[in-house]
């Protein structure tokens, strides 16, 4: 009986969750708990239709999208410096993120929209090494977390 319940409650949480659109956060850091210059967390795996709000939780960072790292279709988008974005991602595959000043040290995350294709995607060979170190180490998450 509760665990009939239990599996109730999952099963409405879950179908709720899925028909309602929702806002991830992403907090523009200087320095966290383990690394300079990141977006916390780094990946993200959201529904078509969902929103991240990049929070410029430490000051001197922005939130724009990553050219050659964008899904046919997607509109680019360009945040100001400390400035909080809210962008809503409609059109789904993998999105390179970057903080502008802070490329080449490495601030860029990904945020893959809807299911991950099952080819590896092809990381942009111009980006900085510490860039390209980091979404590497971004997109193991992904294959962990398949
Ligand atoms: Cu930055």
């Amino acid at each position: 009986m509760r665990i009939s319940s239990l599996t109730l409650l999952l099963t409405t949480a879950l179908l709720c969750t899925s028909a309602r659109a929702q806002t991830h956060e992403v907090k523009m850091l200087t320095r966290s708990a383990t690394a300079g210059m990141v977006y916390e967390p780094d990946y993200l795996q959201i529904a078509p239709g969902d929103t991240v709000r990049f929070i410029p939780t430490q000051s001197g960072h922005n939130a724009a999208t990553l050219p050659g790292l964008l899904p046919e279709g997607a509109q680019p988008f360009k945040g100001k410096i400390n400035q909080e974005v809210e962008q809503t991602f409609s059109v789904p595959g993998l999105y390179g993120i970057q903080c502008t000043p802070h490329l080449a040290m490495g601030m860029v995350m990904l945020i893959q929209v809807g299911e991950p294709s099952t080819e590896p995607p092809v990381l942009p060979a111009t980006l900085p090494k510490r860039a390209l170190d980091r979404l590497t180490a971004a997109l193991q998450q992904q294959q962990v977390a398949k």
